[in-house]
């Protein structure tokens, strides 16, 4: 794939190729840990994404180390990584800290932007999930891994916790027991065990990652857009309560606006005339 970037930013990458855009978390001497920088970035990708007609699906992922001298290729692959959550270092009292020292939890509007982005998502997960990294591959819509990917919760162990979707949704992902396995043990677990419990849609060998998630991306977008969008709102809707009707409410009411019956409504208004609901008859 020969990927075109969108615009230029300091701790991430934001590219495009034939209405696909590949989103990079690009801190990879730090297994891709995000700072409070790293998450304004990524709320600035998605808003961007959002807003381009041309792009139909959303591949997020994390830069590879470069190769070091004498080292195996089993070596470098064990290193690589979507994204290994908040970065350590800048984490202070109330959350990550900033360069002009405020402590932010801004993932959590990055969360919130994938679940609500009206285009698919896919987490092209290329190597170690982790704390806020897992949470983040379990916002996207589908997960495709390769081989040597590695996915676990470190909260407990390092002074952190997500309570929200990265332990509610998980756990409707792969079910109660397992989700409180994950966070209440610490573990790590392969690709193959993740797709086991359901939250990766498919495992493949590291060469071939970006080229599997590319050929799901052309797929989907063979298939109709709206259809796609309103089936994410219905699905995140059943869980996000009345946030959730909110969004697909919302999706409704841009559909029913394209429906002559409601331009009739606004019409009657500025022609200051009684609308004529009878030229719409009801369906059964
Ligand atoms: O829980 C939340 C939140 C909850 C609510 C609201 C917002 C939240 C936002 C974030 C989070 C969290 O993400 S908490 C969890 C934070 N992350 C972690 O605890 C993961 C820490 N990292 C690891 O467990 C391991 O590094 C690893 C399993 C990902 C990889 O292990 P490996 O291959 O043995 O590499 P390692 O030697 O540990 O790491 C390589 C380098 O990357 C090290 O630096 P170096 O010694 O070479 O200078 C290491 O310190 C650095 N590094 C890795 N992960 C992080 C990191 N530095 C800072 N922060 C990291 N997360």
């Amino acid at each position: 794939m020969e990927w075109t970037s969108i615009k230029t930013f300091r701790e991430i990458l934001l590219e495009e190729s034939d209405g696909i855009a590949k989103i990079t978390i690009n801190r990879p001497r730090v297994r891709n840990a995000f700072t409070p920088t790293t998450t304004r970035e990524l709320s600035e990708a998605f808003a961007i994404v959002r807003e381009l007609s041309r792009i139909r699906v959303v591949l997020l992922t994390g830069a590879e180390t470069p190769h070091r001298e004498g080292q195996s290729r089993e070596e470098w692959l064990r290193e690589q990584a979507f994204c290994s959550g908040g970065d350590m270092n800048v984490k202070g009292r109330g959350g990550y800290i900033d360069e002009e020292g405020t402590p932010r939890l801004s993932v959590l509007d990055v969360q919130m932007q994938i679940r609500r982005l009206p285009k698919p998502v896919i987490a092209m997960v290329n190597g170690f999930a982790i704390g806020g990294g897992h949470v983040l591959h379990v916002m996207c819509d589908l997960t495709i891994a390769s081989e040597n990917a590695r996915f676990g919760q470190t909260g407990p162990k390092v002074g952190s916790f997500d309570a929200g979707f990265g332990s509610a949704y998980l756990a409707r992902i792969v079910g109660q027991k397992k989700a409180r396995e994950i966070w209440f043990m610490c573990r790590q677990y392969s690709a193959a065990e993740a797709e086991r419990m359901g939250m990766v849609n498919k495992v493949v060998p590291y060469e071939e990652l970006e080229t599997e998630c590319v050929a799901w991306a052309r797929h989907m977008m063979e298939l109709s857009p709206l259809a796609l969008r309103m089936i994410k709102m219905g699905l995140n809707a059943e869980l996000d309560g009345q946030a959730g009707i909110q969004q697909l409410a919302g999706d409704c009411t841009a559909l029913y606006y394209m429906l002559d019956e409601a331009q009739e409504g606004g019409k009657a208004f500025l022609e200051k005339r009684k609308p004529n609901w009878d030229k719409f008859p009801l369906v059964p």
